[in-house]
């Protein structure tokens, strides 16, 4: 067993839950004394803390007359087989299927040519199976990495169940569920925030997502008209995205613009979660949902669809509240049912946070150390 192994982490750098994944796993794992090179096209949007075990290689992508599409992936294989090479990694763990893992495949074949051996874990966050592997033209790239890769992990049971039914899997895939570092939550409302946003007597909802067509932001926009006429409230919608425009057209027309602010992309959502008392995500599809549980550390009961892992992450009738995609009416009513009970209210909330602990940072990290030390002593026999 290597005890502070050399770890390679290839991920999104933009706003999403499996750039925040990989980004707070490396921290994680630098804090414990792991030496992690972050390779990506930028910073990873989470990264703003340097320690002395953490390193990032951006991956330029040249602009050749000649290409009219920019080869991006095989930039990324090649930066993948020279950090590999000088920095001696020992794991390489690659965040979505495509290309990461693919273009990870192949650096591994190349480094084999060297006499190199170094294992791949790919860990799989959702759209890469749930919406682009329902692409056919995808279908042999993503079944091909995941095959090849030494260890796949999967962030939900249900992420799991969907890429053995979708795809034609001779690997084993390791649910290991998103995690959270609960010290970074605050539970308490911080009141001065609140007062800037709602008056005393209002409710607080919240929905933060990149806005993208999965997300059904013109959903959230829905429930909260009919929350909003049974119970004085206020919306914040918080991120950006392709969706942003026609929910913020959908207020205007519905006349409750004075009601919703959209407040954009912000760091340090934690401090917005500590002032609601609702989040809502009426997602098409999540294979699990981190925001969700990011709301639930901030003590913050969730309305939810019942899509993907959601129901892994929000318990029905426990955290919040389950229902069928689209279903706008059990989405509000069960909404204004919560906020107009203080004390179901607090229950949902209590438990929330209960739940959300199942999920803290030192409970998950280890199933990825050992994934990767379980590894590490295959190739060294
Ligand atoms: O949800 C997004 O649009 C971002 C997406 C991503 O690829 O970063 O998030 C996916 O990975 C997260 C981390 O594992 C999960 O918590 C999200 O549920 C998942 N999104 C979807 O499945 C739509």
């Amino acid at each position: 067993m290597i005890k502070h192994l050399k770890i390679g982490i290839v991920c999104y750098p933009t706003y999403g839950g499996s750039g925040v994944v990989a980004t707070e796993l490396g921290i994680a794992l630098a804090n414990k004394g792991h030496e992690v090179h972050f390779i990506s096209y930028d910073q990873p949007f989470r990264l703003d803390l340097y320690s002395e075990n953490i390193y990032f290689h951006q991956v330029n992508v040249p602009d050749y007359p000649l290409f009219e599409y920019a080869p991006y992936e095989l930039n990324l294989t090649s930066k993948l087989v020279d950090v590999a090479l000088h920095e001696k990694l020992n794991i390489l763990h690659v965040h979505y299927a495509i290309p990461h893992a693919s273009a990870a495949v192949n650096a591994k074949h190349i480094l084999a040519t060297y006499g190199i051996h170094i294992p791949i874990v790919t860990t799989l966050h959702g759209t890469d199976i749930t919406l682009l592997g329902k692409d056919k033209s995808f279908k042999p790239v993503i079944e091909y990495a995941i095959n090849q890769s030494d260890a796949v992990t999967a962030v939900s049971e249900n992420l799991k169940a969907e890429t053995l039914d979708n795809f034609n899997i001779k690997n084993e895939i390791k649910a290991i569920p998103n995690f959270i570092d609960m010290s970074l939550y605050n539970q308490e409302c911080n009141k001065s925030l609140r007062n800037k946003f709602a008056k005393k007597d209002e409710s607080i909802l919240v929905h933060i997502s990149n806005f993208r067509r999965v997300k059904r932001v013109q959903d959230v926009v829905k429930i909260f008209e009919k929350v909003n006429s049974q119970v004085p409230s206020k919306l914040l919608m918080i991120g950006d995205g392709p969706e942003r425009l026609k929910a913020e057209q959908l207020c205007r027309k519905l006349g409750i613009d004075r009601q919703v602010k959209f407040l954009g992309k912000l760091k340090g959502i934690e401090k917005m979660l500590s002032i609601a008392d609702i989040f809502v995500l009426p997602s098409e599809t999540e294979s699990f949902g981190l925001v969700a549980l990011e709301a639930m550390a901030s003590k913050v009961a969730v309305i939810s669809t019942n899509s993907g892992g959601l129901p892994e992450v929000n318990i029905d009738c426990k955290t919040g509240f389950l229902s069928d995609v689209g279903d706008l009416n059990k989405m509000a009513n069960d909404t204004i049912h919560l906020l107009k009970d203080t004390d179901k209210l607090n229950e949902f909330k209590n438990n929330a946070l209960a739940h959300a602990k199942t999920f803290d940072l030192p409970n998950i990290l280890p199933q990825y150390e050992a994934v990767y030390q379980d590894l590490s002593c295959k190739i060294k026999k």
